[in-house]
């Protein structure tokens, strides 16, 4: 007997509304509905009482970071004056990070269609005068892999450039349930966060942004 639908049901509600902001660069617009968003950052909160968001530092200059960060996967990426890396245990806690929990694994499925899990879940908390400066994402092995990035709470100004630093760029909101899918031309873009918007999202008790970048570190 046939199955009842050729295609599973999607495991996480996502929207139909795709906007292709630049060559390989979609935005999932109200991608996650409020449940959704919910349920997530209940998970977050689990991941972050057993790998507490913690203040990275800048290479050679040791300077704070505004945002705070975790990670949840085999591997973490962290930042200290040594440098940007990735590394499977919490640099503070020295325990393994948590497991990737399996709706945003689902989600990485559905949206990319890599064949092979992401290693690397990153968690930046923005309190309202966090922002994170023009760089490009570039530690990882499998540049071929997209990545996928799922914006929680208060709206923020992203900004995306193009391959070189001087370039022109861009600037959108991301707001909470966005998700936001880079790869092809621009998986090397330059990007950042310029601001937050106290206020514009309830999803936080105490204000704020979360943003979860999932990456493939490794080639499958
Ligand atoms: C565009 N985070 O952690 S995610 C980061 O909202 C980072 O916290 C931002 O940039 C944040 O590295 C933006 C969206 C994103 C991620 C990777 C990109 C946009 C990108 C790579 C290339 C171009
Ligand atoms: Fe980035």
């Amino acid at each position: 007997m046939a199955p009842a639908s050729e295609h599973q049901a999607a495991k996480v509600p996502i929207s139909s509304q795709k906007l292709e902001i630049a060559s390989g660069v979609t935005l999932l617009s109200g991608a996650l509905d409020t449940a959704s968003q919910t349920t997530l950052l209940g998970e977050i909160r689990k991941i972050s009482s057993k790998a507490p968001l913690y203040t990275p530092t800048m290479p050679r200059t040791g300077k704070p970071w505004t945002v705070r960060m975790t990670n949840c996967g085999p591997l973490g990426w962290v930042s200290d004056r040594s440098g940007y890396r990735y590394q499977p245990n919490h640099p503070e806690t020295g325990d393994p990070w948590p497991a990737i929990p399996q709706m945003l694994l689902d989600l990485w499925d559905e949206v990319t269609g890599y064949p092979a899990p992401p290693e690397c879940c990153l968690v930046n908390f923005y309190a309202d005068k966090a922002r994170m400066g023009l760089h490009r994402d570039e530690d990882e092995e499998a540049l071929d892999a997209p990545v996928l990035s799922v914006s929680l709470g208060d709206t923020a100004t992203f900004r995306l450039g193009g391959l070189e630093r001087k370039g022109k760029t861009q600037s959108f909101k991301l707001h909470s349930g966005d998700v936001l899918l880079i790869g092809g031309d621009n998986r090397l873009a330059y990007h950042g966060i310029d601001r937050v918007f106290p206020s514009t999202s309830t999803l936080l008790k105490d204000g704020g942004r979360i943003n979860l970048t999932l990456r493939r570190v490794t080639k499958p």
